[in-house]
């Protein structure tokens, strides 16, 4: 077959729509479009010269360009999962395109994304959308590694498939509709990522069993000039305000050796930006690291705190304490770096004053901001196997912060309540004025901004407390 024309989709959890939020709410209407989406539409684009992308997080879909595509691939996470479904039943329905699902939710559920497209590709899409484009194009069947697709009703796989080890792609950001518009929009980052794989296991992780355990880098000159494009597409037609770039890996420090090299070579070269990166606690006890970082031009680490008890973190099986984080957070915050938290409540030991606890936390060890996730089981971790009963539902679309089970000490409707507290308490108006009296530069406006975030956050979450409160007393999991 002749495959003259690919289009990738990237859904969002709520379409994109024009709203005075999109000024300051990074992620309801709005977001950062997929870089992974996007570095398989560069790659793509090698093998079908008409490839191109639409993102619901920067513009809606024009379907008179997609409907009449050969291959049409989706990427989901969890929580665009059932907008990634609705969207693929839609081309099913309309298209004679071969519909493709792919991503980490894909991959790690994949025998109810099957349910919705021709083919699930498992794992990471570098290699493998190009072996599906050159099958369909050749006739052959589509019958290599990492795919699920439905037989007769049953759901078949080909096994599973070795990570790609060549991950040096810089995305080509003109192939996504109406990017370098958006690209202005300070809510809008720009993205660079350098690295995939972390050694670490933790229990609810879903990015480990998708990206593997074993950690793979790009090479540094090939970050180095991601990192350039990165900026030049975002800065040069627009003035933002936030000039801050996001080195998105998950654990960037994973591969201490590469991760020096790539610091000094930004010391070293021309480039001249602000930086945020994410971190686990060790890095705050790595003195040199942390000088590189600071000289680079990294402003901020977002630290995956998840918890501030020592019971929680063994449980979970995450390698950390609260004494190490302290130590951590304080000798970052030495190093003239501010330190953000990232935060998972709904743990089993969790009762009713955890998001007060947590919000003390933050405001006594000075934590820049914060993201709280409720806890969530997606298939194939090691928490789905154990807490898997403890789902509310499946509407994966929930997953944006909500509570979305039925936690051991706590009720969904009060986790809910403790997470709307925290968020009152560490962006309260006192604190809103502290920044904008005694804080400076980039930081106060980014308090200023997130202030108003979290107020939208806050409404969202409020609006899911009556389905909450019926879910609670419908369970009847915790009659006194
Ligand atoms: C950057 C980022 C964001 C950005 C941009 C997200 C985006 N549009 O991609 C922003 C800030 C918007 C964001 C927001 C959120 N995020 Co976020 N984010 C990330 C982060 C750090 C990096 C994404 C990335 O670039 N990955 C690297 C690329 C290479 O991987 P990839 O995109 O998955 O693509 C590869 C493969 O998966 C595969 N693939 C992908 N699609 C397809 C499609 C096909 C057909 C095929 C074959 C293959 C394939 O191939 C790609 C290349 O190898 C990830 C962590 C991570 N490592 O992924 C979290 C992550 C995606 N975020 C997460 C979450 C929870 C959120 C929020 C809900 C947080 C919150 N509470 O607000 C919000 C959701 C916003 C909303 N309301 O829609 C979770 C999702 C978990 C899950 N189970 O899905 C992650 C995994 C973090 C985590 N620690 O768990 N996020
Ligand atoms: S350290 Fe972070 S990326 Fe690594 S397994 Fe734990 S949660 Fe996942």
């Amino acid at each position: 077959m002749k495959v003259n024309k690919v289009r990738f989709i990237e859904p969002g959890n709520l379409p994109y729509r024009k709203s005075i939020k999109n000024l300051y709410v990074y992620d309801k209407y709005i977001r950062t479009p997929s870089i992974g989406l996007l570095t398989l539409a560069t790659i793509a684009k090698c093998e079908v010269e008409d490839t191109y992308m639409y993102s619901e997080s920067i513009s809606k879909i024009k379907w008179e360009d997609v409907l009449d595509a050969d291959i049409i691939f989706i990427g989901i996470f969890t929580f665009s999962a059932p907008r990634g479904y609705e969207l693929a039943d839609y081309i099913g329905k309309n298209s004679s395109a071969k519909v493709v699902i792919g991503g980490l939710h894909a991959s790690l559920n994949y025998t109810e994304a099957v349910n919705h497209c021709d083919y699930v590709l498992l794992g990471e899409g570098d290699e493998s959308v190009v072996e599906f484009i050159n099958a369909v194009k050749n006739d052959k069947p589509i019958d290599f590694a990492g795919v699920a697709y439905l037989k007769d009703g049953e759901c078949i796989t080909t096994g599973e498939r070795v990570p790609p080890h060549d991950i040096d792609t810089i995305p080509d950001r003109n192939l996504l509709y109406n990017y370098q518009k958006m690209a202005g929009h300070n809510v809008i980052w720009p993205q660079v990522h350098a690295s995939r794989g972390c050694p670490h296991n933790c229990d609810y992780c879903a990015l480990v069993r998708h990206f593997g355990r074993k950690v793979r880098t790009r090479s540094v000159e090939n970050v180095l000039e991601d990192i350039r494009q990165s900026i030049k597409f975002h800065d040069e037609k627009h003035h933002r305000i936030t000039k801050v770039l996001w080195i998105t890996d998950d654990n960037f420090f994973a591969d201490r050796d590469w991760a020096v090299s790539v610091l000094k070579a930004i010391i070293d070269s021309d480039i001249n930006y602000r930086f945020t990166i994410q971190a686990r606690y060790e890095v705050g006890f790595d003195d040199e690291m942390l000088d590189l970082l600071k000289k680079a031009g990294f402003d901020e680490l977002a630290m995956g705190i998840e918890f501030l008890e020592d019971e929680a973190f063994e449980q979970y099986n995450k390698k950390s304490t609260y004494h190490d984080i302290l130590r951590s957070v304080e000798n970052i915050q030495r190093h003239g770096m501010r330190v953000r938290g990232l935060f998972i409540v709904g743990a089993d030991n969790h009762t009713v004053g955890v998001g007060k606890r947590l919000a003390d936390f933050v405001i006594e060890h000075n934590i820049c901001g914060v993201l709280i996730q409720s806890m969530y089981f997606v298939p194939g971790t090691p928490v789905y196997e154990t807490h898997k009963h403890r789902l509310i539902d499946t509407d994966w679309s929930k997953c944006v912060g909500n509570v979305v089970h039925y936690p051991e000490k706590i009720t969904p409707y009060d986790l809910q309540k403790e997470i709307i507290l925290a968020s009152r308490m560490i962006y309260s108006k006192k604190r809103l004025l502290g920044a904008i009296l005694h804080k400076r530069g980039l930081e106060r406006l980014l308090f200023i901004g997130e202030y108003f975030w979290q107020q939208s956050v806050r409404a969202d979450l409020k609006k899911e407390l009556p389905r909450l409160k019926k879910v609670t007393e419908e369970c009847g999991l915790y009659n006194a």
